[in-house]
């Protein structure tokens, strides 16, 4: 369908019309954006159905991505984007008189998901569209998102993400692909007439989930995928009355998104979503393929299922139940097929994110699953403790200690396992998981992550994007790896400047953003230096804190420093980890001292901008001159920031962990700041004391000192806190032992900032080098390593 500005503005018009039964004049900027969305949505609708039709037709292997989270960013600028529709509908609404701008801002956003985990998922269906391949989201339609982070007093107060307040523009509910999932009652097995094994229940909580559609647009390739989240509710049964207090419990299960990676709370509700999600995905697929199918042995040839992280890891015995009871074939036969089916994406080497669940729990919950996953247990027993012994078997078994343990099920229940950068995938192989490669080094591979560059170029920023285009022409959008050539724009002196014209431009753009929500004034001269992830005290955000505190103590001693700083902050907090939550108190205590004290001025700005989300981040990473990716070796799994901030042209300043290691590869060491311990040298520090180095080193000391001394107001329970994280627990994550590190490299960011030219140099390397890192290549290989599946447009 070719939509010219003409059909756009005649649709647009009469939408609102439909809608609203008013003029285009007489609407807010609310329902404008809805009627856009409407209109939007209504051309690619057809490409969804011809997508299915064609997959179908085709008789394809699908896969089928369960991820208890997905961060899909809005939807509107990307489907224009991939519909090939930017400058219609810009133009269009211009001729209106209406700011394109303005109205996209209005489109809240879907935060389901916590961090780099949920933002993977959504850039990997994003590229599986754009390659063509057949692959399908899997997961929640939380009622609620992550918690809308706001500021009082410093400290993070967390508002509830009613993302649905004004209905669901992209999403279709699906009713009548609604299915029943089970939880508790009693569950035993008895030969039925034809002495088939048939699983009996009683008094189980019954549960209906109904899946909502979102269609996944390519990049202007005609191709729609679907992400499916499903809904929890009352089951359609006429004979049964429910109470208020029943009807609470079954809606309460996707009420909200666990805001993770701490303890959490409610441990049961999490489990119940976990497998209420999984359960929904299983029979869905299964009813699919029944659909198309005589025979369940073909299953592995026309079904992929991938766990992401350990979240869905109940795909496993799900789906040996469903083809057990469900389906009547034996033991052997729905092991060989969930195997092959089956495969699982570690994301996380921190031992306390590693799912486990106390096997009494589980028991009660999922009774049937608990039998299935005790028999997985028996026979993995029974086939490696000849091999291996009993210790060593032990140690991963699926049940052991009294728990359930998510992450060695999905690995015994998969035939692929994979990190997601190198060093974290040979850490895996040497430590969390090691037992289990000694067992199956076959399954093991690494496939580091990716970024969308549609989203994180092309949508955020447009300029830049522009430049290549112009520059090396349109051919990276489609194979990335093109960047390459605007390695011309080294030593060019039109192009460097035209692109330190944008980097500042967009620099511009986000100081006019910070003072707008802040009313913080910032030099866009100075060094933008940017830490935007989750906040976790092995990300080290309090290293930052700490090197912003000695500029401070610098300036306030009469010395300038060698560049102005602007240091950018965006990070949320899990509402139960209260360390993370005491260094958001830090940083806007610094923020608040330093901006306001009459003898910093310009020199020093800290900005703590809230609520950071896909949204925020599209407006930061843009005018980030420096990208800090500063967690202690070995800590961070991959990181996907890291690979954003560069194709803007930030340059990195790493310690040698996750996929950092590879971006160094990438650039060489000229065109990145590496500091700090290596992986190893992080996992031998034996006899650390943080106290002596605090004790010896006098910078170091001066700096924590006015943590405690009241240098910075109102913050004496956390300033306390932190230094006794440090000083008296002796420092988990080795800040001490970075930190002259650490300053040595900024202090290089200076140097290099100061010769603009070449800092320009850099940026440009920096994005030249960053095709390899996008998710369409990555999806590819795991299309082919993993899933094998068809790639219908190759990116190489
Ligand atoms: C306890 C359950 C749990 C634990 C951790 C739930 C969720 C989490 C995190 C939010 C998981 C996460 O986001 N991990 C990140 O995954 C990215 C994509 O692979 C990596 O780039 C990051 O390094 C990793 O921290």
């Amino acid at each position: 369908m070719k939509v010219t500005e003409k059909k756009f503005v005649a649709d647009f018009k009469k939408k609102i019309a439909e809608m609203y039964t008013a003029d285009y004049t007489d609407v807010s900027v609310d329902q404008l954006y809805q009627a856009l969305a409407a209109v939007v949505h209504s051309y690619f609708v057809g490409n969804q159905q011809e997508t299915r039709k064609k997959y179908k037709k085709e008789d394809r292997k699908q896969v089928y991505y369960f991820s208890i989270e997905f961060l899909p960013g809005r939807f509107l600028d990307l489907n224009i984007l991939n519909l090939g529709l930017s400058a219609v509908v810009k133009e269009g609404l211009a001729k209106l008189g209406l700011s394109y701008q303005k109205i996209k801002e209005a489109e809240p956003e879907p935060g389901l998901g916590n961090g780099g985990l949920g933002r993977l998922g959504s850039d990997f269906l994003d590229s599986a569209a754009a390659q063509g391949i057949a692959l399908q989201g899997n997961g929640i339609r939380y009622k609620y998102g992550l918690f809308d982070q706001r500021f009082v007093n410093g400290y993070q107060v967390e508002i509830p993400d009613d993302w649905l307040r004004s209905g669901d523009q992209w999403g279709s509910r699906r009713e009548n692909r609604a299915c029943l999932v089970r939880f508790g009652g009693n569950v035993w097995l008895q030969p039925d007439s034809l002495g088939r094994l048939r699983a009996n229940y009683e008094n189980t909580q019954d549960v209906m989930a109904v899946p909502y559609d979102y269609g996944i647009t390519g990049y202007q390739n005609g191709v729609a995928n679907r992400m499916r989240l499903w809904s929890a509710e009352l089951p359609n049964q006429k004979d049964k009355i429910y109470t208020i207090a029943q009807k609470e419990e079954i809606n309460q299960i996707t009420e909200i998104l666990y805001p993770d990676d701490s303890n959490w709370e409610g441990q049961l509700l999490r489990l119940k979503q976990e497998y209420f999600f999984v359960s929904a995905g299983v029979q869905s697929i299964i009813r699919a393929y029944r659909h198309l199918h005589q025979s369940l042995s073909q299953l592995p040839e026309k079904i992929a299922i991938h766990i992401n992280d350990t979240h869905p890891a109940v795909a496993v015995p799900e789906l040996m139940r469903v083809l057990m009871d469900d389906e009547f074939l034996s033991w052997d036969h729905a092991w060989n097929i969930t195997q092959k089916v089956m495969s699982y994406t570690n994301h996380t080497l921190m031992s306390e994110a590693l799912e486990t669940w106390p096997e009494e729990m589980f028991a009660q919950t999922l009774p049937r699953i608990y039998q299935i996953i005790q028999e997985i247990d028996r026979r993995f027993r029974a086939e490696m403790i000849p091999l291996y012994g009993n210790e060593l078997t032990a140690t991963v078994a699926p049940l052991g200690d009294g728990n359930v343990r998510m992450a060695y099920l999905a690995v015994i229940g998969s035939h692929s396992v994979n990190g997601v950068a190198k060093v974290h995938t040979e850490l895996l192989e040497d430590s969390v998981l090691g037992p289990l490669y000694k067992m199956f080094p076959e399954r093991f591979n690494n496939k580091t992550n990716g970024i969308n560059l549609k989203r994180w170029l092309q949508v955020a920023n447009p300029e830049l994007a522009g430049l290549l285009d112009e520059t090396i022409g349109t051919g990276w959008q489609h194979h990335p790896d093109e960047l390459q050539k605007f390695m011309v724009a080294v030593n060019d002196q039109k192009v460097l400047s035209r692109m330190g014209a944008i980097r500042h431009e967009k620099k511009k753009q986000l100081a006019a953003f910070i003072e707008s929500d802040l009313g913080i004034k910032v030099d866009t001269h100075a060094i933008f230096d940017v830490q935007i992830k989750r906040l976790h005290a092995y990300k080290r955000q309090l290293l930052h804190a700490m090197y912003i505190i000695d500029e401070y103590l610098q300036l306030k001693s009469g010395k300038k420093l060698a560049v102005p700083r602007v240091h950018i902050f965006g990070a949320k907090a899990a509402p139960s980890y209260h360390y993370a939550k005491q260094i958001i108190k830090l940083l806007n205590t610094l923020a608040e001292t330093i901006n306001n004290d009459p003898d910093i001025g310009d020199q020093l700005k800290v900005v703590f901008l809230p609520n950071y989300d896909v949204s925020l981040a599209e407006k930061i990473i843009p005018a980030a001159d420096v990208s800090e990716q500063i967690s202690l070796a070995g800590k961070e799994a991959s990181g996907t920031s890291n690979m954003k901030l560069m194709a803007n042209g930030a340059v990195t300043l790493a310690t040698m962990d996750g996929a950092n290691i590879e971006i160094a590869d990438a650039v060489r060491q000229d065109n990145i700041v590496t500091f700090g311990l290596s992986v190893a040298e992080a996992e031998n520090y034996q006899n650390y004391r943080a106290s002596d180095i605090y004790a010896s080193d006098p910078v170091i000391h001066r700096i924590l000192d006015t943590l405690v001394d009241g240098t910075f107001a109102n913050c004496q329970t956390e300033g306390q806190a932190i230094f006794d994280s440090l000083v008296k627990y002796n420092d988990q994550y080795l800040l001490l032992a970075d930190y002259q590190s650490y300053k040595a490299g900024q202090a290089r960011i200076d140097s290099l900032y100061l010769d603009r030219n070449s800092w320009y140099n850099i940026a440009a390397i920096n994005v030249s080098q960053s095709g390899k890192f996008s998710s369409d290549y990555t999806i590819e290989r795991y299309a082919e390593e993993i899933w094998q599946v068809k790639i219908e447009q190759s990116a190489q």
